[in-house]
Protein backbone atom coordinates (compact mmCIF):
# COMPACT_ATOMS: atom_id res chain seq x y z
CA UNK A 1 0.00 0.00 0.00
CA UNK A 2 1.31 3.57 -1.06
CA UNK A 3 2.46 5.72 1.92
CA UNK A 4 1.43 9.19 1.68
CA UNK A 5 1.97 11.78 4.38
CA UNK A 6 0.72 15.26 3.66
CA UNK A 7 3.28 17.93 4.47
CA UNK A 8 3.46 21.56 4.77
CA UNK A 9 6.22 24.44 5.16
CA UNK A 10 4.55 26.45 7.40
CA UNK A 11 6.30 30.18 6.27
CA UNK A 12 6.77 33.22 8.72
CA UNK A 13 7.02 36.73 7.11
CA UNK A 14 9.29 39.14 9.33
CA UNK A 15 9.60 38.98 13.06
CA UNK A 16 10.83 42.02 14.70
CA UNK A 17 12.95 43.09 17.36
CA UNK A 18 10.71 43.72 19.93
CA UNK A 19 8.01 40.71 19.06
CA UNK A 20 7.60 38.60 21.97
CA UNK A 21 8.19 34.89 22.23
CA UNK A 22 4.40 34.37 23.31
CA UNK A 23 3.24 37.05 20.08
CA UNK A 24 5.20 34.60 17.65
CA UNK A 25 3.76 31.33 19.22
CA UNK A 26 0.44 32.73 18.03
CA UNK A 27 0.96 32.85 14.90
CA UNK A 28 2.68 29.46 14.80
CA UNK A 29 -0.86 28.26 16.49
CA UNK A 30 -2.76 29.74 13.56
CA UNK A 31 -0.16 28.00 10.86
CA UNK A 32 -1.21 24.66 12.91
CA UNK A 33 -4.50 25.44 13.20
CA UNK A 34 -4.68 25.81 8.99
CA UNK A 35 -2.61 22.87 8.95
CA UNK A 36 -5.10 21.01 10.65
CA UNK A 37 -8.09 22.33 8.39
CA UNK A 38 -6.27 21.24 5.14
CA UNK A 39 -5.85 18.19 6.58
CA UNK A 40 -2.05 18.55 6.60
CA UNK A 41 -0.01 15.91 9.02
CA UNK A 42 3.13 17.63 9.54
CA UNK A 43 4.48 21.14 9.33
CA UNK A 44 8.26 22.74 8.93
CA UNK A 45 8.42 25.80 10.34
CA UNK A 46 11.77 28.07 9.76
CA UNK A 47 15.00 28.61 11.52
CA UNK A 48 15.10 30.79 14.92
CA UNK A 49 11.63 30.47 14.32
CA UNK A 50 10.81 32.21 17.50
CA UNK A 51 12.44 35.61 17.05
CA UNK A 52 14.11 38.08 14.26
CA UNK A 53 17.38 37.07 12.88
CA UNK A 54 19.33 38.90 15.46
CA UNK A 55 22.50 38.05 13.66
CA UNK A 56 23.04 39.97 11.49
CA UNK A 57 23.71 42.55 13.82
CA UNK A 58 26.42 42.95 16.68
CA UNK A 59 24.78 43.03 20.04
CA UNK A 60 26.62 44.32 23.00
CA UNK A 61 23.97 43.31 25.77
CA UNK A 62 24.64 39.84 26.19
CA UNK A 63 21.61 39.90 28.28
CA UNK A 64 19.25 40.77 24.97
CA UNK A 65 20.82 38.34 22.81
CA UNK A 66 20.59 35.39 25.72
CA UNK A 67 16.75 36.49 25.57
CA UNK A 68 16.25 35.09 22.40
CA UNK A 69 17.45 31.51 23.80
CA UNK A 70 15.78 28.93 24.99
CA UNK A 71 16.78 26.70 27.58
CA UNK A 72 13.71 23.66 27.27
CA UNK A 73 12.19 22.80 24.43
CA UNK A 74 9.10 22.99 25.30
CA UNK A 75 9.93 26.28 27.17
CA UNK A 76 6.99 27.73 28.90
CA UNK A 77 6.48 30.39 25.76
CA UNK A 78 6.23 27.07 23.35
CA UNK A 79 4.08 25.13 25.35
CA UNK A 80 0.84 26.26 24.03
CA UNK A 81 1.84 25.37 20.50
CA UNK A 82 2.96 21.95 21.95
CA UNK A 83 -0.25 21.49 23.13
CA UNK A 84 -2.57 22.83 20.62
CA UNK A 85 -0.56 20.88 17.70
CA UNK A 86 -1.20 17.59 19.80
CA UNK A 87 -4.75 18.67 20.21
CA UNK A 88 -4.95 18.80 16.13
CA UNK A 89 -2.45 15.91 15.77
CA UNK A 90 -0.07 17.80 13.61
CA UNK A 91 3.44 17.18 14.17
CA UNK A 92 6.08 19.92 13.33
CA UNK A 93 9.90 20.61 12.96
CA UNK A 94 10.89 24.19 14.89
CA UNK A 95 13.92 26.06 14.59
CA UNK A 96 15.12 27.79 17.59
CA UNK A 97 18.14 29.33 19.55
CA UNK A 98 19.34 26.63 22.22
CA UNK A 99 20.85 26.98 25.29
CA UNK A 100 22.79 23.76 26.65
CA UNK A 101 24.39 22.84 29.68
CA UNK A 102 26.73 20.88 28.51
CA UNK A 103 30.11 19.51 30.18
CA UNK A 104 29.81 22.06 33.07
CA UNK A 105 29.43 25.24 30.50
CA UNK A 106 26.71 26.85 28.92
CA UNK A 107 26.67 25.86 25.16
CA UNK A 108 24.87 28.01 22.54
CA UNK A 109 23.54 26.16 19.42
CA UNK A 110 21.63 27.51 16.17
CA UNK A 111 18.71 24.28 16.38
CA UNK A 112 15.61 22.63 15.52
CA UNK A 113 13.57 19.80 17.07
CA UNK A 114 10.99 16.98 15.54
CA UNK A 115 7.71 17.31 17.10
CA UNK A 116 5.41 14.45 16.66
CA UNK A 117 1.57 14.24 16.00
CA UNK A 118 1.13 13.45 20.10
CA UNK A 119 3.44 16.33 20.82
CA UNK A 120 6.07 14.08 22.22
CA UNK A 121 10.11 14.95 21.01
CA UNK A 122 11.37 12.79 18.86
CA UNK A 123 14.68 14.33 18.32
CA UNK A 124 16.82 17.50 18.38
CA UNK A 125 19.22 18.56 15.45
CA UNK A 126 22.25 21.52 15.57
CA UNK A 127 23.73 23.19 12.55
CA UNK A 128 26.59 21.64 11.43
CA UNK A 129 27.33 24.56 8.71
CA UNK A 130 27.27 27.71 10.96
CA UNK A 131 28.34 30.23 8.35
CA UNK A 132 28.72 33.51 8.58
CA UNK A 133 32.07 35.20 10.96
CA UNK A 134 33.02 35.74 14.28
CA UNK A 135 34.39 39.16 14.17
CA UNK A 136 32.21 42.19 14.41
CA UNK A 137 32.71 44.51 11.34
CA UNK A 138 30.59 47.92 11.61
CA UNK A 139 31.47 49.24 8.11
CA UNK A 140 29.65 46.48 6.69
CA UNK A 141 25.97 47.21 5.71
CA UNK A 142 24.72 43.65 6.58
CA UNK A 143 26.38 41.42 9.02
CA UNK A 144 26.35 37.65 9.46
CA UNK A 145 27.79 36.95 12.72
CA UNK A 146 26.33 33.26 13.47
CA UNK A 147 30.10 32.25 14.13
CA UNK A 148 29.35 35.14 17.14
CA UNK A 149 26.49 33.89 18.90
CA UNK A 150 26.53 30.19 17.96
CA UNK A 151 28.60 27.49 18.03
CA UNK A 152 29.20 24.77 15.63
CA UNK A 153 26.16 21.60 15.63
CA UNK A 154 27.89 18.45 17.46
CA UNK A 155 24.95 15.91 17.03
CA UNK A 156 26.11 15.00 13.19
CA UNK A 157 22.80 14.59 10.78
CA UNK A 158 20.52 12.23 12.71
CA UNK A 159 17.66 10.28 11.17
CA UNK A 160 14.56 9.92 12.96
CA UNK A 161 12.09 6.84 12.08
CA UNK A 162 8.32 7.81 12.65
CA UNK A 163 5.30 5.72 11.84
CA UNK A 164 4.95 7.38 8.08
CA UNK A 165 8.70 8.02 7.27
CA UNK A 166 12.09 8.45 8.19
CA UNK A 167 12.85 11.96 8.35
CA UNK A 168 16.19 13.89 8.65
CA UNK A 169 16.55 17.53 9.74
CA UNK A 170 18.99 20.26 8.29
CA UNK A 171 18.94 24.07 9.36
CA UNK A 172 19.65 26.74 6.38
CA UNK A 173 23.23 27.03 5.00
CA UNK A 174 23.42 23.20 5.44
CA UNK A 175 21.00 22.98 2.29
CA UNK A 176 23.83 24.22 0.26
CA UNK A 177 26.13 21.26 1.42
CA UNK A 178 25.73 17.76 -0.62
CA UNK A 179 26.83 16.24 2.18
CA UNK A 180 24.03 17.23 4.54
CA UNK A 181 21.67 14.95 2.17
CA UNK A 182 23.99 12.21 1.71
CA UNK A 183 24.69 11.64 4.94
CA UNK A 184 21.20 11.76 6.20
CA UNK A 185 20.01 9.00 2.99
CA UNK A 186 22.93 6.75 3.49
CA UNK A 187 20.83 6.48 7.11
CA UNK A 188 17.85 5.91 5.50
CA UNK A 189 16.39 9.18 5.30
CA UNK A 190 13.11 9.51 2.81
CA UNK A 191 12.22 13.39 3.92
CA UNK A 192 14.61 16.18 4.98
CA UNK A 193 13.18 19.00 6.71
CA UNK A 194 14.69 22.43 7.10
CA UNK A 195 14.27 25.74 7.85
CA UNK A 196 16.36 29.16 6.89
CA UNK A 197 17.03 32.71 7.17
CA UNK A 198 18.23 33.77 4.03
CA UNK A 199 18.78 37.41 2.90
CA UNK A 200 17.24 38.33 -0.60
CA UNK A 201 20.22 40.55 -1.31
CA UNK A 202 24.12 40.04 -0.20
CA UNK A 203 25.62 43.32 -0.18
CA UNK A 204 28.54 42.36 0.27
CA UNK A 205 28.69 39.89 -3.26
CA UNK A 206 25.92 41.55 -5.27
CA UNK A 207 26.56 39.77 -8.30
CA UNK A 208 25.05 37.10 -6.56
CA UNK A 209 21.41 39.09 -5.49
CA UNK A 210 19.16 37.78 -8.95
CA UNK A 211 20.86 34.27 -8.12
CA UNK A 212 19.70 34.11 -4.57
CA UNK A 213 15.91 32.12 -5.81
CA UNK A 214 17.83 30.15 -8.35
CA UNK A 215 20.49 28.90 -5.72
CA UNK A 216 18.51 28.12 -3.18
CA UNK A 217 16.15 25.64 -5.51
CA UNK A 218 19.10 24.72 -7.47
CA UNK A 219 20.81 22.59 -4.78
CA UNK A 220 17.92 21.17 -2.95
CA UNK A 221 16.29 20.03 -6.50
CA UNK A 222 19.60 18.36 -7.09
CA UNK A 223 20.05 17.08 -3.48
CA UNK A 224 16.52 15.60 -3.66
CA UNK A 225 16.98 13.77 -6.84
CA UNK A 226 20.60 12.32 -6.17
CA UNK A 227 19.40 11.11 -2.88
CA UNK A 228 15.79 9.93 -3.50
CA UNK A 229 14.37 12.44 -0.87
CA UNK A 230 11.27 14.48 -0.16
CA UNK A 231 12.47 18.09 0.95
CA UNK A 232 10.33 20.61 2.98
CA UNK A 233 12.24 23.90 3.07
CA UNK A 234 10.23 26.92 5.06
CA UNK A 235 11.49 30.77 4.99
CA UNK A 236 11.54 33.37 7.29
CA UNK A 237 10.73 35.72 4.55
CA UNK A 238 9.85 39.40 4.02
CA UNK A 239 11.01 42.93 5.14
CA UNK A 240 12.35 42.32 9.19
CA UNK A 241 13.72 44.81 11.00
CA UNK A 242 15.05 46.65 7.32
CA UNK A 243 16.55 43.74 5.55
CA UNK A 244 14.93 41.48 2.79
CA UNK A 245 14.86 37.71 3.57
CA UNK A 246 14.01 35.60 0.61
CA UNK A 247 10.60 33.85 0.53
CA UNK A 248 10.02 30.43 -1.42
CA UNK A 249 9.13 28.18 0.65
CA UNK A 250 8.64 24.62 -0.98
CA UNK A 251 8.10 21.41 -1.27
CA UNK A 252 10.79 19.11 -3.34
CA UNK A 253 10.05 15.86 -4.52
CA UNK A 254 12.66 12.69 -4.84
CA UNK A 255 12.02 13.45 -9.01
CA UNK A 256 13.87 16.80 -8.25
CA UNK A 257 10.79 18.60 -8.89
CA UNK A 258 9.01 21.52 -6.50
CA UNK A 259 5.92 20.43 -6.70
CA UNK A 260 4.59 23.77 -3.94
CA UNK A 261 6.22 27.34 -3.79
CA UNK A 262 4.91 29.96 -1.80
CA UNK A 263 3.34 32.89 -3.54
CA UNK A 264 3.64 35.52 -0.92
CA UNK A 265 6.66 36.77 1.80
CA UNK A 266 4.07 35.97 4.65
CA UNK A 267 2.99 33.54 7.04
CA UNK A 268 1.69 30.93 4.44
CA UNK A 269 0.95 27.41 4.80
CA UNK A 270 2.46 25.43 1.80
CA UNK A 271 1.28 22.01 1.72
CA UNK A 272 1.51 19.03 -0.54
CA UNK A 273 0.25 15.47 -0.42
CA UNK A 274 3.43 13.10 -0.37
CA UNK A 275 3.78 9.86 -1.63
CA UNK A 276 6.70 9.10 0.56
CA UNK A 277 7.48 5.19 -1.32
CA UNK A 278 8.78 8.13 -4.72
CA UNK A 279 11.81 8.02 -2.16
CA UNK A 280 12.70 4.30 -2.02
CA UNK A 281 11.90 4.30 -5.58
CA UNK A 282 14.32 6.79 -6.52
CA UNK A 283 17.05 5.41 -4.64
CA UNK A 284 16.54 2.11 -6.04
CA UNK A 285 17.11 4.07 -9.49
CA UNK A 286 20.43 5.05 -8.01
CA UNK A 287 20.89 1.78 -6.96
CA UNK A 288 23.67 3.38 -4.15
CA UNK A 289 24.01 -0.01 -2.57
CA UNK A 290 25.99 -1.59 -5.35
CA UNK A 291 26.56 1.77 -7.31
CA UNK A 292 28.47 4.26 -4.92
CA UNK A 293 32.27 3.79 -4.93
CA UNK A 294 33.75 5.16 -1.27
CA UNK A 295 36.71 3.65 -1.64
CA UNK A 296 37.29 6.43 -4.93
CA UNK A 297 35.99 9.10 -3.35
CA UNK A 298 39.38 9.85 -1.25
CA UNK A 299 39.57 12.86 0.90
CA UNK A 300 35.46 13.56 1.30
CA UNK A 301 36.22 12.42 4.88
CA UNK A 302 39.45 14.24 5.66
CA UNK A 303 39.88 16.53 8.21
CA UNK A 304 39.05 20.28 7.48
CA UNK A 305 41.73 22.35 8.03
CA UNK A 306 40.42 23.76 11.69
CA UNK A 307 42.71 26.83 12.12
CA UNK A 308 39.48 29.63 11.56
CA UNK A 309 37.37 27.29 13.11
CA UNK A 310 39.16 27.26 16.71
CA UNK A 311 39.13 30.64 16.32
CA UNK A 312 35.62 31.04 16.00
CA UNK A 313 34.86 29.15 18.53
CA UNK A 314 37.14 30.84 20.96
CA UNK A 315 35.67 34.27 19.72
CA UNK A 316 32.40 32.62 20.46
CA UNK A 317 33.52 31.75 23.90
CA UNK A 318 35.16 35.25 24.77
CA UNK A 319 31.36 36.95 23.70
CA UNK A 320 29.69 34.83 25.99
CA UNK A 321 32.32 35.19 29.00
CA UNK A 322 31.81 38.77 28.35
CA UNK A 323 35.13 39.69 26.77
CA UNK A 324 35.76 41.39 23.33
CA UNK A 325 34.92 39.86 19.90
CA UNK A 326 38.18 39.07 17.84
N1 LIG B 1 20.91 31.57 8.11
C1 LIG B 1 21.78 31.12 7.18
O1 LIG B 1 22.41 30.10 7.33
N2 LIG B 1 21.94 31.93 6.09
C2 LIG B 1 22.88 31.64 5.03
C3 LIG B 1 23.47 32.93 4.48
C4 LIG B 1 24.49 33.49 5.38
C5 LIG B 1 24.13 32.73 3.16
C6 LIG B 1 22.20 30.89 3.89
O2 LIG B 1 22.77 29.89 3.46
O3 LIG B 1 21.16 31.32 3.41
Amino acid sequence: MARYLTMAAAQLGPISRGDSKASVVQRLIALIRQAHERAVEFVVFPEMALTTFFPRWYIDDRDAVDAYFDSTMPSPETLPLFEEAARRRVGFYLGYCERAEEGNRIRRFNSSVLVDRDGKLLGKYRKVHVPGASENDPTLPLQHLEKLYFEDGNLGFPVFKTASATIGMAICNDRRWPETYRTMALKGAEVVVLGYNSPAQMPDWPDQNALRAFHHLVCMQSAAYQNGLWIVASAKAGREDGFDLLGHSCIIAPSGEVVALSSTLADELVPYRCDIDLAPYYKSFHDFERNRRPDQYEGLLAARGNQRSRADAEACRRYWDGGEPA
